[in-house]
């Protein structure tokens, strides 16, 4: 559930996801999955999962806008290195930005608050799984994306906490959550929510990690392509961004491509331009 008080509203798309490593309970079990997986295999099938890397649900607020209306903050305006805007006092000392993505830059970003002041309410305060994702270190805390520059990859989709997935440990914790759903399912392949939202450099890593896994589990051909919603319909951008070297089937698709998700299945996408619908996964609430 998410929303505020008289709009809470459910997604049963999984999007606004808490837990990366167990089956939703309301589906089935992962005993039923191994099975479904199996019969379709028996049948020639191929049996693809819908996976998220840039946001999960929205657990994280910021005290001065509690309620996930936060507007976005840049990093001009409200850089790393100062708490809460240009003119606060000095924080993570050392830190280069997030262009330099290695463990040791990132162990330098140890305040949170350098736009908002990010905070967990204690009954969320453990809900994600895994644990290391209870963390707001790990999140850019920067308020909500209208989907246009640099908000587009930092920002929050209407609340849901958006992941630094420039961060080493944030790219080392999706490979290793995904990699189990190859290894013990044997699925083949993923289909990647809003994958234009997430830095290329991440898919750069996470694809031929995949790719690998699968591989070593005896799977050939495991496909991965990422979902783009856009005004424009066009894809190049990413399309070039995200290509990896000798990786030929890792290709963003537009709306040409959006019939493939189940979830768009007989009814037409909502529109960027409304905030109060989310592009990328369904219908919420005004
Ligand atoms: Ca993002
Ligand atoms: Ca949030």
């Amino acid at each position: 559930m998410q929303g505020p008080p008289g709009q809470q509203t459910a997604g049963y798309h999984g999007y606004w996801i808490t837990d990366f490593t167990h089956v939703d309970e309301h589906f089935g079990t992962e005993r039923e999955l191994k099975e479904l997986i199996g019969a379709a295999h028996a049948r020639g099938m191929k049996v693809y999962l819908d996976i998220i890397t840039n946001h999960t649900a929205d657990v994280i607020s910021y005290r001065q806008c509690p309620e996930s209306d936060c507007v976005y903050r840049s990093r001009a305006d409200y850089p790393y290195s100062r708490a809460g805007g240009t003119d606060g006092s000095a924080i993570n000392e050392g830190f280069l930005g997030d262009g330099v993505q290695t463990e040791s830059n990132f162990a330098k970003l140890t305040r949170s608050d350098y736009a908002y002041e990010p905070f967990v309410r204690p009954e969320e305060a453990n809900v994600k799984v895994p644990a290391w994702l209870n963390d707001p270190t790990w999140y850019h805390n920067r308020g909500n994306t209208t989907f246009r520059g640099e908000n587009s990859m930092l920002g929050d989709f209407v609340g849901l906490d958006d992941l630094m997935t420039e961060n080493p440990r944030v790219l080392r914790g999706f490979i290793e959550i995904y990699r189990r759903w190859i290894e013990e399912f044997g699925v083949d392949g993923f289909r990647i929510d809003t994958a234009r939202h997430v830095n290329p450099e991440f898919w750069q890593a996470f694809v031929p990690a995949m790719l690998k896994t699968a591989h070593a589990r005896g799977i050939s051909n495991f496909h991965i392509f990422g979902e783009v919603f856009g005004e424009t319909g066009d894809v190049t951008p990413l399309a070039l961004s995200t290509r990896v070297d000798g990786v030929s089937d890792f290709w963003a698709s537009s709306s040409a491509s959006r019939s493939r998700t189940p979830m768009s299945a007989g009814s037409s996408r909502p529109s960027a331009r409304r905030s109060t619908r989310f592009p990328c996964c369904g219908w919420r609430r005004p």
